[in-house]
């Protein structure tokens, strides 16, 4: 039975972890990161399927994240359906070929020359899951009233951190992919007024002759200022 008590009226539990011997958390530290390091975004899926329970498991991982208030103010939409993920497909390719054609500039479409990306999306059909997180920005109570959700764009944006780690740890692969704008993910997923589409992640076992840009992370030095 877990220890509880009341502090100001409300309910808390008493909450203890293993902690380890400094050179125990250099090593611990030492191979997360290496694992972690090793986690490359890929365009290259097999079709190869995925249990459901897997995927209520990875976001389950995901729905750990910490969020403003404890509002948890995210919702996944999961799609394997082959139909619906065409159409995601088609809706998506539309906007992403006007972006890649009239809306984003020279200096934008170089920056991202070494990543190899174009409008084609053969990846929405292809991995068997499409999960799509939207945000939502606030809840509607029984009696109909609004009620806010705060810090929503951190608390999804830490969520979909965690769910790439657990994606990762299972040994499958996903992209994070922002086809913009997004709102034609609506309507095809016929989502409420207070959810905004936030990020898609592709889902999948990596396609067997798969590519990744040779490209590299900055280090300590670049990434850290110490006072
Ligand atoms: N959303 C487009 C373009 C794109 C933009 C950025 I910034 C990237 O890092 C990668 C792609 C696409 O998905 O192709």
């Amino acid at each position: 039975m877990k220890q509880q008590k009341l502090i100001d009226g409300f309910p808390y539990l008493k909450y203890s972890k293993e902690s380890f011997d400094e050179s125990v958390i250099l090593e611990k530290t030492t191979s997360f990161y290496e694992w972690l390091n090793n986690r490359r975004t890929v365009r290259e899926f097999s079709d190869k399927p995925i249990a459901k329970e897997v995927i209520s498991n990875l976001l389950l991982s995901a729905s750990t994240a910490p969020s403003g208030a404890h509002k948890q103010p995210w919702t996944f939409c999961v799609v394997s359906d082959q139909e619906l993920k065409s159409k995601i497909r088609i809706a998506a390719e539309l906007e992403e070929k006007e972006s890649y054609e009239n809306r984003m500039t020279d200096e934008w479409l170089k920056d991202l020359a070494p990543l190899g990306t174009d409008w084609h999306k053969p990846f929405l059909e292809k991995a068997p899951y499409l999960i799509i997180i939207f945000k939502r920005n606030y809840e509607i109570n029984e009696d109909g009233k609004k009620q806010p959700n705060y810090y929503v764009t951190e608390s999804c944006g830490i969520a979909c951190g965690m769910l790439l780690a657990a994606i990762h740890n299972a040994g499958l692969a996903a992209l994070t992919h922002t086809p913009s704008p997004m709102n034609f993910l609506i309507k095809l997923l016929n989502r409420p007024e207070n959810e905004k589409p936030f990020l898609l992640i592709p889902i999948g076992y990596l396609a067997e002759d798969c590519w990744v840009p040779d490209i590299h992370r900055k280090d300590i030095t670049q990434i850290a200022e110490w006072y």
